[in-house]
């Protein structure tokens, strides 16, 4: 197999995963790195989303400034081709926050009808505030009726609705006339991916400016709808995050006892095995194996999810989820959905590891499948844990190594958290942006992406916006990388600058806020319209930006097009596959400002991303009537 040619230390700056892919090499394990330095240079045609193959007169590559092959077989040019695909591209990642959304959504329905024991409504004041957000009258009606009546109505979300998602409400008045105005309102969440798929069929819209504008269409019902669905159930069914301090990297993996790491994205399955975890049952069952306990740590999303609500330790993000297995310490793997990477089963099957899949909808030949469902988790869950107690009894001692010990975190930030701890109001937030003691609000989000270093541009970017007085809040993998860079506690707040250091002491937060997973970008949003609401102003107005440097999925897409459609301005540290068509590729970095109010940027460099991002801000705040 080819190999990466670049060195260790240029692969990743953390001790815990150079240590694993020296390992690794010496196990003969190839990982992500060694697949992308096969796989690489990759086609050109793909890499500019000049390929097509949406059908059997095809596949076609389409050269738009060549002599020959201008055109699909078709008749589709390079704009259309690149526009096709970049829908579509959009529509799979809105699909895939949706469905997660969806599944929340049916786990309230079968707790309000008593069919999923073991779940219950653990924030039961968030229910009946968002009853009454979305004119359920609560008068009368108990927890279950509740739960019932909410869960009808974010259904026909899904579904049924015909002209505007319930939740878009949450956003500035201004913004929802631009959406009107440009024929973005997204009208259902299954209804705009599927009119992606059928507008792109050939022979639909040949337009590529129609098709992107369905996008962003597409990406606003993930947003404002399949995304902040799931975000505001999880927290009604598994409680509303508070501030806590919780630890990361390989190193909470625990040499004594049985360890079980929970990866991909949805809280539904992790949340039982944790309880599962905790029985004092199954900690007998784990004494008498040999082992001082049952050890859960969290990947990728998933992981933020449990380290959010129940502070369970992070194990590490998506480049470092094949490394954790090569500690040779992890028993099992229990995977939902999304981000899991298939090589995982080869890898576990090098060890004694257990890789479990448990979604009827993300199937791994060659581990183990239990399917829970919400009738059977509970029990699913136990039976899982037991299975790695039995794997425990297999580890291989002399092939254990983990690397490194713990960093600390500080998580919790839902937007109830900030709230409460800026004293019940945004007041203080907004008092501070407006003296510029905090420039402005970043998010930073997202994946990792083995083209780029490890963390490197995450990192990069946040030292130096937090170092301008820019308060950065964070979700999904960037979290792994903020902790391990010392940014998510309120020792960070040596890096920051001064005015932003103030304010953070002041109500003692870090620098760098986690509010959550990928789904809880939707509370970004939330806070975006709370901020201009209370500004009187859209949303494009405020000193605000987004950036997801690493990203990789269809699902950093999405997430990109609706922040920009949302009016954030959004930095990708890496084009999507969209740079054969110039008219595409200028709505993008450019078109886009004229309907949206914000674009994109596109920058690797973190230095010169932060230099991007704060000169938006100072013309937001300029304009806004503020210093800069
Ligand atoms: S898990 S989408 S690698 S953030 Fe949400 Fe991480 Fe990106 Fe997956």
């Amino acid at each position: 197999m080819a190999k990466d040619t670049r060195t260790i230390e240029e692969l990743s700056p953390w001790e815990d995963a150079r240590r694993m892919l020296v390992k690794a090499k010496d196990e003969g394990i190839a990982t992500v790195w060694d697949r992308l330095a096969e796989q690489t240079p990759h086609c050109s045609f793909c890499d500019q989303g000049l390929t097509c193959n949406k059908c059997v007169m095809g596949p076609c590559r389409v050269n738009p400034k060549g002599p020959k092959r201008q055109l699909g077989v078709c008749g589709a040019d390079g704009d259309l081709t690149v526009a096709r695909n970049f829908g579509r591209f959009v529509a799979a990642g809105a699909a895939s926050h949706s469905d997660h959304g969806r599944d929340l959504l049916e786990a309230l329905e079968a707790v309000s009808h008593g069919t999923a024991p073991g779940y219950a409504v653990r924030d039961t004041d968030k229910l009946a505030r968002l009853c009454a957000e979305v004119g359920i009258a609560t008068l009368g009606l108990d927890a279950a009726s509740q739960a019932k009546a909410l869960a009808e109505h974010f259904f026909e979300d899904f579904g049924t609705r015909r002209h505007a998602l319930s939740l878009l409400s949450r956003a500035p008045k201004k913004r929802r006339d631009i959406w009107d105005a440009t024929r973005s309102t997204p009208r259902g969440i299954d209804r705009e991916c599927v009119e992606m798929l059928h507008r792109t069929h050939m022979g639909v819209d040949c337009d590529p400016v129609s098709i992107c504008l369905h996008a962003a269409r597409t990406a606003l019902a993930d947003g404002w709808g399949g995304s902040m669905i799931g975000t505001e159930l999880s927290d009604v069914l598994f409680g509303t995050p508070r501030p806590a301090t919780v630890e990361a990297n390989l190193g909470v993996l625990r040499a004594d006892s049985v360890n079980i790491l929970v990866h991909g994205h949805s809280p539904v399955v992790s949340e039982m095995i944790l309880a599962a975890a905790r029985d004092p049952e199954m900690l007998a069952k784990a004494k008498a194996a040999g082992a001082a306990g049952v050890n859960v740590a969290g990947l990728c999303c998933t992981g933020n999810e449990v380290l959010m609500r129940q502070g369970v330790p992070l194990a590490g993000n998506h480049l470092m989820t094949e490394l954790a297995l090569v500690t040779g310490a992890v028993e099992m793997v229990v995977a939902d959905y999304q981000c899991v990477m298939p090589s995982l089963v080869q890898i576990a099957s090098c060890y004694h590891t257990r890789f479990v899949s448990t979604s009827e909808k993300a199937r791994f030949p060659g581990g183990t499948h239990l399917e829970f469902t919400l009738e059977n988790a509970r029990d699913k869950a136990r039976e899982a844990v037991e299975l790695a107690i039995e794997a425990f009894t297999r580890r291989d001692a002399g092939r254990v190594d983990i690397p490194t010990t713990p960093v600390s975190l500080r998580t919790g930030y839902s937007n109830e958290a900030v709230i409460e701890a800026l004293g019940g109001s945004a007041e203080p937030l907004l008092a501070a942006i407006k003296i510029g003691l905090v420039r402005g609000v970043v998010g930073i989000v997202g994946c990792n992406n083995p083209k780029l270093p490890h963390d490197g541009v995450l990192t990069g970017l946040a030292k130096e916006l937090i170092r301008q007085d820019i308060l950065v809040v964070v979700t999904g993998c960037a979290t792994v990388a903020m902790g391990k860079a010392g940014l998510m506690t309120t020792e960070g707040l040596e890096q920051a600058g001064v005015g932003l250091a103030e304010f953070c002491s002041r109500f003692d937060l870090p620098p760098v806020l986690h509010v959550g997973s990928c789904v809880d970008n939707s509370r970004i949003l939330a806070l975006c319209g709370m901020l201009a609401d209370a500004l009187g102003v859209d949303i494009a107005d405020l000193p605000v930006a987004a950036s997801a440097p690493e990203w990789y999925s269809e699902k950093a897409a999405a997430i990109g097009l609706y922040a920009v459609a949302s009016g954030i301005m959004t930095h990708l540290g890496l084009p999507p596959n969209i740079l054969g068509s110039e008219l595409v590729t200028g709505l993008a970095l450019e078109g886009l400002e004229g309907v949206f109010g914000a674009s994109f940027v596109v920058e690797p460099d973190p230095v010169k991303a932060a230099e991007a991002i704060s000169r938006r801000i100072t013309a937001k705040r300029l304009a806004l009537g503020l210093n800069d």
